[in-house]
Protein backbone atom coordinates (compact mmCIF):
# COMPACT_ATOMS: atom_id res chain seq x y z
CA UNK A 1 0.00 0.00 0.00
CA UNK A 2 0.96 3.61 -0.62
CA UNK A 3 0.35 7.03 0.59
CA UNK A 4 1.63 10.30 0.29
CA UNK A 5 4.87 10.15 2.29
CA UNK A 6 5.60 6.85 0.81
CA UNK A 7 9.53 7.16 -1.14
CA UNK A 8 12.11 5.92 -3.15
CA UNK A 9 15.25 6.63 -2.76
CA UNK A 10 18.65 4.70 -4.24
CA UNK A 11 21.14 3.69 -2.23
CA UNK A 12 24.50 2.59 -3.69
CA UNK A 13 27.14 0.36 -1.48
CA UNK A 14 30.22 2.35 -3.42
CA UNK A 15 34.01 0.06 -4.46
CA UNK A 16 35.15 0.57 -0.59
CA UNK A 17 31.97 -1.28 1.19
CA UNK A 18 31.60 -4.59 -2.01
CA UNK A 19 35.47 -4.93 -1.62
CA UNK A 20 35.05 -5.04 2.16
CA UNK A 21 31.92 -7.38 1.46
CA UNK A 22 29.12 -4.76 3.06
CA UNK A 23 26.28 -5.28 0.72
CA UNK A 24 24.72 -7.85 2.91
CA UNK A 25 25.59 -5.91 5.86
CA UNK A 26 24.13 -2.67 4.48
CA UNK A 27 20.93 -4.10 3.06
CA UNK A 28 20.27 -5.76 6.62
CA UNK A 29 20.75 -2.58 8.25
CA UNK A 30 17.83 -0.94 5.87
CA UNK A 31 15.24 -3.86 6.03
CA UNK A 32 15.72 -3.85 10.25
CA UNK A 33 14.60 0.00 9.55
CA UNK A 34 11.15 -1.06 7.81
CA UNK A 35 12.67 -0.32 4.09
CA UNK A 36 11.31 -2.73 1.41
CA UNK A 37 13.66 -3.83 -1.82
CA UNK A 38 12.21 -2.99 -5.25
CA UNK A 39 15.13 -3.00 -7.11
CA UNK A 40 18.25 -4.23 -6.73
CA UNK A 41 21.10 -4.98 -9.35
CA UNK A 42 25.28 -5.12 -8.90
CA UNK A 43 26.99 -3.69 -11.83
CA UNK A 44 31.04 -1.98 -12.50
CA UNK A 45 29.77 1.82 -13.77
CA UNK A 46 30.79 3.15 -16.80
CA UNK A 47 32.81 6.08 -17.25
CA UNK A 48 30.11 8.04 -18.51
CA UNK A 49 27.34 7.13 -16.14
CA UNK A 50 29.59 8.02 -13.19
CA UNK A 51 30.02 11.45 -14.96
CA UNK A 52 26.32 11.98 -15.67
CA UNK A 53 24.96 10.61 -11.92
CA UNK A 54 27.81 12.94 -10.27
CA UNK A 55 27.28 16.12 -12.86
CA UNK A 56 26.38 18.69 -10.19
CA UNK A 57 30.00 18.05 -9.10
CA UNK A 58 31.52 19.02 -12.09
CA UNK A 59 34.72 21.26 -11.72
CA UNK A 60 34.70 20.41 -7.85
CA UNK A 61 38.36 19.74 -6.65
CA UNK A 62 37.07 16.32 -5.79
CA UNK A 63 35.01 15.28 -8.76
CA UNK A 64 37.84 13.37 -10.53
CA UNK A 65 39.45 11.72 -8.22
CA UNK A 66 35.70 10.51 -7.12
CA UNK A 67 34.58 9.55 -10.65
CA UNK A 68 38.00 7.49 -10.33
CA UNK A 69 36.87 5.83 -7.65
CA UNK A 70 33.28 4.96 -7.96
CA UNK A 71 34.05 3.58 -11.53
CA UNK A 72 37.16 1.42 -9.99
CA UNK A 73 35.08 -1.82 -8.77
CA UNK A 74 31.63 -3.47 -8.63
CA UNK A 75 28.85 -1.82 -6.66
CA UNK A 76 25.43 -2.75 -5.63
CA UNK A 77 22.50 -0.41 -6.93
CA UNK A 78 19.99 -0.89 -4.24
CA UNK A 79 16.14 0.70 -4.79
CA UNK A 80 14.56 1.03 -1.43
CA UNK A 81 10.73 2.38 -0.37
CA UNK A 82 9.51 3.28 2.78
CA UNK A 83 7.87 6.38 4.59
CA UNK A 84 10.11 9.54 4.32
CA UNK A 85 12.68 7.11 2.73
CA UNK A 86 15.11 9.85 1.44
CA UNK A 87 15.82 11.50 4.73
CA UNK A 88 15.31 8.09 6.86
CA UNK A 89 18.33 6.61 4.66
CA UNK A 90 20.79 9.87 4.95
CA UNK A 91 20.21 9.44 8.79
CA UNK A 92 21.56 5.88 8.58
CA UNK A 93 23.96 6.63 6.34
CA UNK A 94 25.50 9.52 7.77
CA UNK A 95 27.52 12.42 6.85
CA UNK A 96 29.84 12.50 4.32
CA UNK A 97 33.03 12.71 6.03
CA UNK A 98 32.85 9.55 8.36
CA UNK A 99 34.85 11.35 11.10
CA UNK A 100 31.84 13.78 11.56
CA UNK A 101 29.20 10.67 11.19
CA UNK A 102 26.70 9.71 14.25
CA UNK A 103 28.08 6.86 15.99
CA UNK A 104 25.80 3.67 14.75
CA UNK A 105 25.30 5.46 11.18
CA UNK A 106 26.78 3.15 8.23
CA UNK A 107 29.68 5.89 7.14
CA UNK A 108 30.28 5.89 10.84
CA UNK A 109 31.00 2.14 11.31
CA UNK A 110 32.45 1.59 7.94
CA UNK A 111 33.30 4.92 6.06
CA UNK A 112 37.36 4.86 5.51
CA UNK A 113 37.09 8.56 4.50
CA UNK A 114 35.66 11.39 2.69
CA UNK A 115 35.83 9.98 -0.46
CA UNK A 116 35.91 6.43 0.67
CA UNK A 117 32.17 6.47 2.66
CA UNK A 118 31.00 3.03 1.63
CA UNK A 119 27.59 4.42 0.46
CA UNK A 120 25.46 6.33 -1.31
CA UNK A 121 22.23 8.00 -0.48
CA UNK A 122 19.53 9.72 -3.07
CA UNK A 123 19.16 14.02 -1.30
CA UNK A 124 16.00 14.89 -2.17
CA UNK A 125 13.16 13.44 -3.98
CA UNK A 126 14.29 14.87 -7.42
CA UNK A 127 17.70 13.58 -6.76
CA UNK A 128 16.23 9.72 -6.04
CA UNK A 129 13.94 10.42 -9.32
CA UNK A 130 17.00 11.32 -11.54
CA UNK A 131 19.59 8.92 -10.14
CA UNK A 132 16.95 6.04 -10.21
CA UNK A 133 16.58 6.36 -13.66
CA UNK A 134 19.87 6.42 -14.49
CA UNK A 135 21.20 3.51 -12.63
CA UNK A 136 18.23 1.43 -12.09
CA UNK A 137 15.32 1.68 -14.97
CA UNK A 138 11.82 0.61 -14.04
CA UNK A 139 12.78 0.54 -10.13
CA UNK A 140 10.35 4.13 -10.27
CA UNK A 141 7.59 2.12 -11.96
CA UNK A 142 7.34 -1.66 -10.39
P1 LIG B 1 26.76 12.94 0.12
O1 LIG B 1 27.05 11.63 -0.62
O2 LIG B 1 27.04 12.81 1.58
O3 LIG B 1 25.44 13.53 -0.21
P2 LIG B 1 27.95 14.91 -1.69
O4 LIG B 1 26.74 14.75 -2.56
O5 LIG B 1 28.31 16.27 -1.23
O6 LIG B 1 27.87 13.96 -0.39
O7 LIG B 1 29.23 14.33 -2.47
C1 LIG B 1 29.11 13.22 -3.29
C2 LIG B 1 30.28 12.31 -3.04
O8 LIG B 1 31.48 12.98 -3.35
C3 LIG B 1 30.43 11.86 -1.59
N1 LIG B 1 29.64 10.72 -1.24
C4 LIG B 1 31.92 11.57 -1.50
O9 LIG B 1 32.22 10.26 -1.99
C5 LIG B 1 32.50 12.60 -2.46
N2 LIG B 1 32.95 13.77 -1.71
C6 LIG B 1 32.20 14.80 -1.28
N3 LIG B 1 32.92 15.70 -0.62
C7 LIG B 1 34.19 15.22 -0.64
C8 LIG B 1 35.43 15.69 -0.14
N4 LIG B 1 35.52 16.84 0.52
N5 LIG B 1 36.53 14.93 -0.35
C9 LIG B 1 36.47 13.78 -1.03
N6 LIG B 1 35.32 13.27 -1.54
C10 LIG B 1 34.20 13.98 -1.34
Amino acid sequence: MSDATTERTLIIVKPDGVARRLVGETIARFEAAGFSLVALRFATLSEELAREFYAEHEGKEFYEPLIAFMTSGPVALIGLERENAIERARQLCGKTNPLDAAPGTIRADYGLDGRHNTVHASDSPASAERELALVLPGALES
